[in-house]
């Protein structure tokens, strides 16, 4: 076939609500692209248990302590679940990895604030992992096979993620006056970096435009960060705590909120690797694939010895 047939045969799957899978013909740029936000995700999700992880050891109670290490554990498989989506496109593990620990690739900005407090790992896991399943339900019906069917069990697995962190922040907010002011605190700190998770509003967003062709996202950045808002200030109000932007007001018009943006300097500054942790959790991630490297290799020796005894 002619490159053009190939092109119709995609562009007809994706009218036709088809997924595309790794052996069929697209073009190079919706490769390039997927495999730039796929990597993108699994680095975040890896990186995303450093915040988390440094709690398990100071979480307040047994029960606190195993459904932590739980979520932790989870953020580890989707990490794992993505990388393997992305080496369906060609790309190779290796190179994904060397891409984070160098500093090429982004991964989300919000691992790179501090969990100060045990109030903060509630508002992570509400509000983060919140934010997460708002943008990841679309991502279940994404154009591309491997990444749509990764998505429909790491939202799953979100979905109860984000209900730790709020049953933390109800116990906070329904506690000591001391308690309610560590949730109110932490609210404070994680409501603006939670919205930048979204990304730059649509109008300075480069890569937008062809996501929603691709049908790769279903909805715009924006988009996104409205619904967000709209349904936690619900969660908000019933915890008893303050939204900290003062613009926060019902607009009956839209039927949403309207709300301040985020401070997309602040956003700029952290994705370019000046947040308050980036330099940390990049070291941590360094160190980690350092201290597991006797693992891979003994990996590589057993999967070397088995195949020449089935040779033999
Ligand atoms: N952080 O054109 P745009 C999780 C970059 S949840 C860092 O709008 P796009 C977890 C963007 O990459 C978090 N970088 O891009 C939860 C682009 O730069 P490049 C992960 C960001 O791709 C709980 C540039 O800014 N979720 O893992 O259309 C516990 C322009 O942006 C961010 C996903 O990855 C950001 N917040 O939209 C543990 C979901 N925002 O690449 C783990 C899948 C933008 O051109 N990803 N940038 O150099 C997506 O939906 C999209 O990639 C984004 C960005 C909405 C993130």
């Amino acid at each position: 076939m002619e490159n053009k047939q190939f092109e119709d045969v995609f562009e007809a799957k994706l009218a036709k609500n088809e997924m595309i899978e790794p052996k069929d013909w697209m073009p190079d740029n919706y490769r390039k692209h997927l495999i730039r936000q796929i990597s993108q995700h699994a680095h975040s999700e890896i990186v995303g248990m450093l915040p988390e992880g440094n709690w398990i050891t100071r979480a307040p109670s047994l029960r606190a302590k195993v459904v932590l290490l739980a979520k932790v554990q989870d953020e580890g498989g989707h990490g794992l679940y993505l990388y393997t989506a992305a080496e369906t496109l060609g790309t190779g593990r290796d190179e994904l990895l060397e891409a984070l620990h160098t500093g090429k690739a982004k991964y989300s900005s919000i691992f790179n604030y501090p969990t100060l407090t045990w109030a903060d790992i509630g508002a992570v896991g509400w509000l983060v992992d919140g934010a997460a399943i708002m943008n990841q339900v679309m991502l279940q019906r994404t154009s591309y096979g491997p990444y749509a069917r990764a998505m429909v069990r790491i939202c799953k697995e979100e979905s109860f993620h984000q209900r730790q962190g709020y049953e933390i922040m109800c116990h906070l907010s329904f506690g000591t006056a001391e308690q309610k002011a560590m949730a109110q605190d932490a609210l404070n700190r994680w409501w603006f970096p939670t919205m930048m998770m979204f990304g730059p509003p649509d109008s300075e967003s480069p890569n937008s435009e062809n996501a929603l062709k691709w049908r790769i996202k279903r909805e715009s950045n924006d988009q996104l960060r409205q619904r967000f808002v709209n349904q936690t200030v619900q969660q908000v109000e019933y915890l008893g705590l303050t939204v900290p932007d003062p613009k926060l007001k019902w607009n009956e018009e839209k039927k949403g909120y309207d709300f301040s943006e985020p401070n997309w300097v602040e956003f700029k500054n952290v994705i370019s690797g000046n947040g308050p942790c980036n330099k940390e959790r990049l070291a941590a991630r360094n160190q980690a694939h350092k201290n597991g490297e006797w693992v891979r290799a003994a990996a590589q020796a057993f999967a070397k010895k088995r195949a020449q005894k089935i040779a033999a």
